[in-house]
């Protein structure tokens, strides 16, 4: 049977997203490290320990692996407590250890994206009340010209801040994640002060960099009533929209925000986003219930009842929200990269199908022409998953903890065999995520 194909455009990005502290290993001087000793915070009282030994040097072997799989880029963070172990001290060893990384990367052929914070702080800053403190956004911003700087000549297309709303919303309103706060006034002022930071760095940047490309990466989820004529399903699936999915983006396309019963204004902020990097995994439905839910809100959210879920249930698997989430970007005129997407899978039993339908969705998307230019799955190797420790598997590649050894998982071939390509093609779906084939290429 002749192979029918879903072809990507010349030059698409193509590769992996990381981040430092769920890969690195040995990463002590951060509220995260401190975090995790707490009795409870983590699951099955795991710790990061070595992770995937990336600071130890794995990650040539890791690169490796990227390039040999056809990938075209990589995605990775940079420490921010390595660079500024203490308020008054740059450390330029760790300067030149990210230098031979970014290196490592363009040697390979992997062109980087490079993230200067990916929720963790170096210990100095939560000492000082973190991002609650009004003055972090600016040291912040410090920090980011001082990489950028070091790393400018190998590297032009940055993400300041990985998914604020997150943080915003599991450290000050769940209590999920440090400082482990349930504070409506806090999430507010942290929320405020990720905005400030990411707009002092993105002047920062501009000024030590003016060529640079600065965007941030924003978890997006879908919200919508699980009764859709029911009003205060409606109400409040609108409020977790414009809280989650609307305040950084609109933030830093106008400088100003209504939530609530708030008006905020960062006039800095009005354009500083180049182009937005898209992490998405799922979306809830929303609906109202007479007793507050842990995030403080009267209402549950859960996935629909009939959704395929990933092994833990963490991921739920509605492909065509992708497209939804790129078609409400264009509002922000800006250019997308899909900066993460992917499932926690240890038996890659759920990921090939889950993957292949979401970059089905991209395809649909570059062929209206909209303007998305990349596609990173997250990840690359199994890494430390936060409150989840190692209890869920998000790599292309397996790792065991005990040996640091990595194991292939068919779904990094099926990626491989995508990048090849550089297209979906019948023949791939067909190998990879057979039950797809009669959605995908029907007869
Ligand atoms: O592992 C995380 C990552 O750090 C941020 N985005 C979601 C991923 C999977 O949960």
């Amino acid at each position: 049977m002749p192979e029918a194909r879903f072809n990507f455009p010349k030059g698409f990005l193509w590769g992996t997203s990381t981040s430092a502290y769920q890969v690195e290993g040995n990463s002590k001087n951060n509220q995260w490290a401190q975090w995790e000793q707490q009795p409870g915070n983590i699951a099955e009282g795991q710790s990061c320990g070595l992770a995937c030994d990336w600071w130890g040097g794995r990650w040539r072997e890791d690169f490796d692996r990227a390039e040999e799989d056809g990938h075209n880029a990589l995605r990775m963070s940079i420490e921010w407590a390595r660079i500024q172990p203490a308020p008054d001290r740059w450390d330029e060893h760790a300067l030149d250890h990210y230098i031979d990384m970014i290196r490592g990367l363009t040697r390979r052929g992997l062109f980087p994206v490079v993230t200067l914070h990916h929720f963790t702080d170096p210990l100095w800053v939560d000492e000082i009340g973190g991002w609650e403190n009004d003055e972090v956004p600016a040291l912040f911003a410090a920090y980011a010209a001082k990489v950028v700087e070091a790393l400018k000549s190998s590297v032009t297309t940055w993400l300041t801040i990985n998914e604020p709303n997150v943080p915003v919303f599991l450290g000050y309103l769940l209590g999920e994640f440090p400082p482990g706060k349930k504070d409506l006034g806090a999430a507010f002022r942290v929320m405020t002060n990720f905005a400030r930071g990411h707009a002092l760095a993105y002047h920062a940047i501009k000024e030590e960099q003016p060529e640079a490309r600065v965007g941030f990466a924003h978890s997006f989820r879908g919200f919508a009533p699980a009764r859709s004529g029911h009003p205060l399903d409606r109400y409040l699936a609108g409020l977790y929209h414009r809280a989650w999915n609307e305040f950084f983006p609109a933030m830093f396309k106008n400088g100003v925000f209504r939530l609530l019963n708030r008006r905020i204004t960062i006039p800095e902020a009005a354009n500083t986003m180049d182009f937005l990097g898209l992490n998405y995994y799922s979306s809830d439905l929303v609906r109202f219930r007479v007793s507050a839910g842990k995030e403080g809100v009267f209402s549950e959210r859960f996935y629909p009842e009939d959704a395929e879920l990933s092994p833990n249930g963490m991921i739920a698997y509605q492909p065509e929200e992708l497209f939804r989430a790129i078609e409400w970007s264009l509002k922000f005129d800006v250019p997308v990269i899909i900066t993460e997407n992917g499932t926690e899978d240890q038996e890659d039993s759920f990921r090939r199908k889950y993957l292949a339908a979401h970059i089905h969705q991209v395809w649909r998307a570059v062929n209206f022409n909209y303007p998305v230019r990349g596609y990173f799955v997250w990840s690359l190797v199994d890494n430390f998953e936060w409150q989840e420790g190692w209890t869920r598997r998000f790599g292309l590649y397996g790792l065991n903890t005990e040996t640091q050894a990595r194991t292939r998982r068919p779904s990094a071939e099926m990626f491989a065999e995508i990048l090849k390509e550089n297209a979906l093609t019948s023949g791939t779906v067909r190998s990879y995520a057979p039950d797809l084939i009669a959605d995908l290429f029907p007869e």
